[in-house]
C-alpha cells in the first residue's frame, strides 16, 4: 500500500492536434504511472463540462493551461498522502474540490485524468495488471470489438446523415480472430471503394468516409466488404449503427434533419425509417436512434422488442441517475460507457454497476479525440463488458486499444472467455 506523493499534469495533444491532458501520479513506493483523458467531437448536453482555456491566442481557444494548473495546485495537495488504492476517497475529495453538478469548475478533464492514473499507479504498486487490478478474479471475458468501417454525421464531411456504421465479429471464436476478421473486412472495404472511385480516405476515428449519403450505400458496401473477406453476414459478423440523433434533430420543429436522405422526419416518421432501412441487414446494435431527451420516443421504440439491442449513449451520458431512469422508463438495452462523460472513474464503475443490475448491456466506449491511452481496453475486460467500441482499425490511438485487448487475452490464456454471440440480443 502505498500513498499519493507527487501529481504532475501537462498539456499534451489528442490524435487530432487539439490539446488534452495528462496527468502522472507518483507513489511513496517508487511507483509511477501517467494518465490521459480523450474529448468527444459529438458531445451530449448531459456530459459532464471540460475546461478550456479559452484564450483564443493558443489552439483557437482549446488549451488545457488552466486545467494544468488546477491539478497541480487545487487539486494535488489535497490527495497527496492519500493511498492510491483508495480510489473512491480520491474521486470524492476531486468531487468536493468541484463542488460543481457537472464538474465545471475544475472540469471533468482535469478530474479524470488524476483519477485515472491515480489507478494506474495504484495497480502498478500491487504488482497486478490494470483490468485484473480493477475486475477482481471475475475479469476474464474479451468483449466483442465493435469497429468502425465508414463515418459519416458530424464526425467527417460527407452526406451520410449517421455517424457511426461498424461491424462486430461475433461469430468468431476469439477476440485475436475477430480483430483478424475485421481487419480482411477493412482491407476488402478499402479495395471496394478504390474500384468504386470512392475516396479511401479515413476519418478521426479510423473508419472510410466514402462521399456517399444514403444509410443503405453504407449499409451495402459493408454487406459487400463482408462477404469479400470471405466471412458471412449475420452468421460471423454483425452491423452496428451510431445514428447519434442528437446531432440532426432540430429543436424548433421537433424534426431529424436526414440531408442525405433527403428528408425531414418526424419522430415516428424516423422509426419507420428504422424499420424498414434496417430490416435487410443483420443488425446488432442501434447507437441514438432518437435525440438525448425524447425518453418517450425510446420507449416506444423497446416496446416493438426489435432484434437488435437499442443503446443510449448522449441519453445516458455514463451518469448513474439517467441510467436508472432509463431502468425504470424500460428506454433502452444498452448503455455507452466514456468515463469522461461522467468525470471520474468510481462513478464509472457506478453507472457500469448500475446499468448491468438493471438488465442493461455495458458498452465501453472510445471518444472522437482520443490519445495512446489504452486505458479502457482494461476498463472493458474489468467491467465483463460485451461490446466494446474504439473506432476503425486504422489510426495508432484506435488500433492500440484492440492490440492492448489481444494482449490481456494472451495474458488470460485459457481463462479468457469471447463475449462472441452472446452480445447478440438474441442471446443475450
Ligand atoms: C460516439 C462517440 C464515439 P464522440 O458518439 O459514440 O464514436 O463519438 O466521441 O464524437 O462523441
Ligand atoms: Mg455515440
Amino acid at each position: 500500500m502505498a500513498e499519493i506523493i507527487e501529481v504532475f499534469a501537462r498539456e499534451i495533444l489528442d490524435a487530432r492536434g487539439v490539446p488534452t491532458i495528462e496527468v502522472e501520479v507518483g507513489l511513496a513506493d517508487g511507483v509511477s504511472a501517467c494518465a490521459s483523458v480523450p474529448t468527444g467531437a459529438s458531445v451530449g448536453i448531459h456530459e459532464a463540462a471540460e475546461s478550456r482555456d479559452k484564450d483564443l491566442h493558443r489552439y483557437g481557444g482549446k488549451g488545457v493551461q488552466k486545467a494544468v494548473s488546477a491539478i497541480e495546485e487545487i487539486i494535488a495537495p489535497e490527495i497527496t498522502g492519500i493511498y492510491a488504492k483508495d480510489q473512491d476517497l480520491v474521486d470524492k475529495v476531486m468531487c468536493h474540490i468541484d463542488d460543481t453538478e457537472n464538474k465545471a469548475m475544475i472540469g471533468a478533464n482535469a478530474i479524470l485524468a488524476v483519477s485515472l492514473a491515480t489507478a494506474k499507479a495504484a495497480a502498478k504498486s500491487m504488482q497486478q495488471p490494470l483490468f485484473r487490478y480493477l475486475g477482481g478474479i471475475q475479469a476474464n471475458s474479451l468483449p466483442v470489438p465493435l469497429c468502425a468501417i465508414i463515418a459519416g454525421g458530424s464526425h467527417v464531411d460527407n452526406d451520410l446523415d449517421f455517424e457511426e456504421f461498424s461491424i462486430a465479429p461475433v461469430g468468431l471464436p476469439s477476440f485475436r480472430e475477430g480483430i483478424r476478421a475485421v481487419a480482411e473486412i477493412t482491407h476488402a472495404m478499402r479495395a471496394i471503394l478504390h474500384e468504386k472511385g470512392l475516396s479511401t480516405a479515413i476519418a478521426d476515428e479510423g473508419a472510410f468516409a466514402p462521399a456517399i449519403s444514403h444509410s443503405t450505400e453504407a449499409l451495402d458496401l459493408i454487406m459487400y466488404a463482408i462477404a469479400k473477406a470471405g466471412y458471412v453476414p449475420g452468421q460471423d459478423i454483425y452491423i452496428g449503427v451510431d445514428c447519434a440523433a442528437s446531432e440532426v434533430f432540430c429543436p424548433n420543429d421537433k424534426i431529424y434533419e436526414l440531408r442525405g436522405e433527403g428528408a425531414n422526419l418526424s419522430t415516428q416518421a424516423l422509426k419507420e425509417y428504422y424499420l424498414k432501412t434496417l430490416r435487410n441487414y443483420p443488425i446488432i446494435a442501434v447507437e441514438d436512434p432518437f435525440e438525448q431527451n425524447d425518453w418517450a420516443a425510446w420507449q416506444e421504440f423497446m416496446k416493438l422488442d426489435l432484434s437488435f439491442h437499442i443503446l443510449g449513449d448522449d441519453i445516458f451520458s455514463t451518469t448513474p441517475a439517467r441510467i436508472r431512469k432509463g431502468i425504470a422508463l424500460h428506454a433502452a438495452d444498452g448503455t455507452t460507457i466514456k468515463p469522461n462523460q461522467i468525470g471520474t472513474l468510481t462513478e464509472t464503475l457506478d453507472a457500469v454497476r448500475t446499468a448491468q443490475r438493471g438488465g442493461m448491456m455495458a458498452v465501453v466506449s472510445h471518444r472522437t479525440g482520443e490519445t495512446e491511452d489504452t486505458f479502457i481496453a482494461d476498463l472493458a475486460v474489468a467491467t465483463n463488458c460485451h461490446l466494446f467500441k474504439a473506432g476503425g482499425l486504422a489510426r495508432a490511438e484506435r488500433v492500440v486499444k484492440y492490440n492492448r485487448l489481444m494482449r490481456i487475452e494472451e495474458v488470460l490464456g485459457e481463462d479468457a472467455a469471447y463475449i462472441g454471440k452472446f452480445a447478440l440480443k438474441s442471446h443475450s
